[in-house]
């Protein structure tokens, strides 16, 4: 495994429209490795793949890890829960409601600003193995977090998705981002 640099905001990589994976081998179970080892050193809940610089349409999440414990029956210790996911090819097939909630981005870091979502989405991918599967999730931080990740393999970004534009611009601001382009060919804010 190797622990991999974070493709920071503003480098065009995470602007483009990512390519679907056709071999599901080797290369992409240590893509897969590499991208868990990297969001979970850099503490985060989900990283797509053009985060590494790789266009592909491959994500992972873990939304449980470290904030969820479990108590380890051994030594009687609260341990961190692990619940890693990968999703290959991931494609929102229905959608409904609206809801607003607080995002970051390992992209951004230090930005955290409310970002409007859907409610509840239908989502089609495939594993690992290439397997086609299904899944519909409502409400909680795991459907908030696989629609932004769904964003990065389309070249989209939370910055392009405020609730409160004022709100956003201001906490780009203080984090020196004033003048990132938002959302392409480009509104500048600042
Ligand atoms: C996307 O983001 C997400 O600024 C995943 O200093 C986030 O893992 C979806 C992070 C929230 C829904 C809700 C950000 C770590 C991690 C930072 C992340 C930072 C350190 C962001
Ligand atoms: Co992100």
């Amino acid at each position: 495994m190797a622990r991999l640099n974070i493709v920071q905001y503003g480098d065009p990589g995470l602007r483009k429209v990512t390519s679907r994976v056709i071999k599901f081998d080797k290369s992409l179970r240590k893509l897969v490795e590499d991208m868990f080892e990297t969001m979970y050193a850099s503490e985060g809940i989900g990283l797509a793949a053009p985060q590494i610089g790789v266009s592909k349409r491959v994500l992972v999440l873990d939304v449980d890890y470290p904030s969820k414990k479990y108590i380890d029956e051994k030594t009687n210790k609260e341990m961190p829960a692990y619940n890693p996911m990968v999703l290959v090819n991931p494609v929102i097939i229905q959608q409904e409601g609206e809801i607003v909630s607080k995002e970051g981005c390992l992209s951004f870091p230090g930005v955290y600003f409310d970002v409007l979502r859907h409610k509840k989405v239908a989502i089609r991918y495939q594993d690992l193995f290439g397997k086609e599967r299904k899944m519909v999730v409502e409400d909680d931080l795991f459907c908030r977090c696989l629609q932004h990740e769904i964003d990065h393999l389309d070249g989209k970004l939370f910055v392009d998705k405020p609730a409160d534009a004022a709100q956003m611009k201001k906490v780009l601001q203080e984090a020196g981002l004033g003048k990132i382009n938002l959302p392409p060919p480009g509104i500048l804010i600042g």
